[in-house]
């Protein structure tokens, strides 16, 4: 992109790797591991992507993710997705990976995990891009499935910083994994979870209250609650934001009517990311183009956005005050 404010310097940390698979990639892989799709062009892949509420994307997302299949697949997507972040100078990624999705299908975890790990390193020597890796378990599944997961994860904990929640929301509240939580707590993950995406408050407050989360992923409807955004504020918890997703999910209707920068101007370190730039029209500079062209956003509201995101990270201290 033509514009220096898009070379701001910026650290993405709501990302699924799942959700940077692009059309092309999908139709590739499809070929290459013999997985039959509903779509026979790219085109008709894109044509797709017309989602209603988060549900709908999900189901399309979790179809588009079964052309992984081997270690070099994983790595593939990985890449793509660091040299994307190159190109708008996102110079750290937190990327939430799903290994459910996988590990259903019968790929194993170790598979879906040295897939990512060796596209990271190299992003490190070959692009200078620093990184962190959260696992996210799948809510609609249950506590138990959940739990295994995590059994999965412990013989990899260097590798994995923390864990986080993702996928069907309503009717899947934080109560149904505090177990899980306080467990993966025990053994040195940092937690962090999806709430009030499309959740009312209460799904914030239980994350907060029950799973003991350092950052909430999305928490736009926090701004339904006073008491609430007084506590974001006075406890610096972090709301990663995913203003084009918000938008193609339908939790605001026009990007002119996003709340971003209502609760980046009440004081909440809020975040831009970009969530699943494959499926919802960009990485974090399209988001941040999107956030331009409708809302009325001035260098310094630019200028906070991006040191809020190093601020906001679960980089090292020295690595942090490097970027702010
Ligand atoms: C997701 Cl936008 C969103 N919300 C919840 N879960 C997800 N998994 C991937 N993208
Ligand atoms: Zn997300």
């Amino acid at each position: 992109m033509e514009d220096a404010m898009l070379q701001l310097p910026k650290a993405e940390l709501h990302l699924h790797i799942e959700g940077t698979l692009e059309p092309e990639l999908m139709m590739e892989l499809a070929q290459k591991n013999h997985v039959s799709l509903p779509y026979d062009s790219v085109d008709a892949i894109r044509q797709a992507y017309q989602f209603t509420d988060l549900q709908s994307f999900l189901d399309i997302y979790y179809a588009g993710a079964a052309v992984l299949q081997d270690e070099s697949d994983f790595t593939s997507l990985t890449w793509a997705y660091l040299l994307k972040c190159k190109e708008d100078n996102v110079v750290h990624t937190e990327i939430f990976f799903d290994p459910q999705t996988h590990t259903a299908r019968g790929i194993a975890f170790e598979t879906v995990l040295s897939g990512i790990t060796t596209a990271l390193k190299r992003g490190e020597d070959e692009l200078g891009i620093s990184s962190k890796l959260i696992l996210c378990f799948l809510r609609h599944l249950s506590e138990e499935e959940a739990m295994k997961t995590l059994d999965q994860a412990l013989p990899y904990k260097d590798q994995i910083i923390g864990v986080g929640l993702d996928s069907s929301e309503l009717g899947n509240p934080p109560e149904k994994f505090q177990r899980v939580f306080a467990r993966a707590i025990e053994e040195g993950f940092i937690p962090v979870a999806h709430a009030g995406e499309e959740g009312d408050v209460s799904y914030i407050t239980g994350a907060l209250n029950l799973l003991h989360v350092k950052r909430i992923d999305h928490g736009v409807q926090c701004i339904h609650d006073e008491a609430l955004m007084d506590r974001l504020v006075k406890e610096r918890i972090p709301l990663t934001v995913c203003p084009l997703s918000n938008i193609k999910l339908r939790v605001f209707d026009t990007m002119a009517e996003h709340n971003i920068l209502q609760l980046l101007d009440r004081g909440l370190a809020v975040t831009v990311n970009s969530d699943d730039p494959a499926y919802f029209g960009g990485y974090i500079n399209e988001n941040f183009a999107a956030m331009r062209r409708s809302l009325r956003m001035n260098d310094q509201q630019l200028k906070q956005l991006a040191i809020n995101s190093f601020e906001a990270s679960f980089l090292e201290p020295e690595k942090k005050a490097y970027w702010i």
